[in-house]
């Protein structure tokens, strides 16, 4: 919680909690939301807090909980005091997914001509920055909430998983897309064909395997523009003649 808290006073700006009493006071109004715990935390109250809470369901995210999240989040957004947004589940679950009951007799003309799926993005598009908060299981549409934060913050007991391919479809909310970027293709393209899960720490170390698979990309393309100087020219020039090289920083 520290780390959050920190977080927020960084970004939080100065004088800006001139509102907090009757902003906390809208926010702490019981019967607001059905499907999530909306509030105000931290030392300066700086910190919007956001628990879906579902629990029967295991938090997954049916079509009113997707629009309660939007609804809290354009409020943190649009309140001064607020610096950041923590997004979090239950310990047993961050979210298991959309809510398969719901979608189970959808036709592909609902979805298309409905745009199915249109509103569920409003984590992405915010301004401030939206930590999740992960634990026990963040799958399907789950793993792709979290994703759309700027930072997963993931407990000991977190597995993430796009498992949609045993439900006869594919991830539907920048799954394929993010996923990639987080873990690297190859794991990637694993989870989505298998639907296999990960736990925090394969995640993490996945993520580190991308860095030097990037960081590898970046080398090669500047060992490639070494060939446009006039030193490498030089330099292996003058090794095949068995003299010293003459370089000049061209
Ligand atoms: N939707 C609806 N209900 C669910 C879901 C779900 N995704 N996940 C769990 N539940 C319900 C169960 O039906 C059960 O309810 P009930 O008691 O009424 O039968 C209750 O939650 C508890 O679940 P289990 O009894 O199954 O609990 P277990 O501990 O045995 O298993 C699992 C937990 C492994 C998480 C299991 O519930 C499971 O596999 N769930 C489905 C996971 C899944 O396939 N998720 C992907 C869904 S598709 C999707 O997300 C598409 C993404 C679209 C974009 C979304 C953008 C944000």
């Amino acid at each position: 919680m520290a780390l959050f808290c920190r977080t927020a006073a960084l970004l939080l700006k100065p004088g800006a909690l001139s509102s907090t009493l009757s902003v906390a006071r809208q926010y702490s109004a019981g019967g607001q939301y059905e499907y999530i715990l909306v509030e105000k935390r931290g030392e300066n109250q700086d910190v919007g807090y956001i628990q879906l809470n579902r629990p029967k369901a295991l938090n997954a995210l049916c079509d009113g909980l997707m629009l309660e999240l939007g609804k809290a989040l354009d409020a943190f957004e649009a309140d001064g005091t607020v610096g950041a947004i923590v997004l979090t589940g239950s310990d047993r679950a961050f979210a298991a997914g959309a809510d398969i009951k719901e979608m189970q007799n959808r036709t592909f003309q609902e979805c298309y001509a409905g745009n199915f799926l249109a509103h569920w993005n409003r984590v992405s598009t915010i301004r401030k920055p939206v930590i999740a908060a992960v634990n026990g299981f963040a799958l399907g549409g789950g793993c792709e909430l979290a994703m759309m934060c700027d930072i997963i913050f993931a407990g000991e007991k977190a597995q993430f998983g796009q498992p949609e391919i045993l439900l006869g479809t594919i991830p539907g909310a920048g799954g394929t897309q993010r996923l990639t970027r987080a873990v690297g293709k190859s794991l990637a393209m694993e989870m989505v064909l298998t639907g296999d899960r990960i736990t925090a720490q394969e995640a993490k170390q996945s993520a580190y395997e991308l860095t030097l698979a990037e960081g590898n990309r970046l080398e090669k393309r500047l060992f490639h523009s070494t060939f446009a100087t006039e030193d490498r020219k030089e330099g292996m020039t003058a090794f095949v003649e068995k003299r010293k090289a003459n370089f000049k920083d061209q």
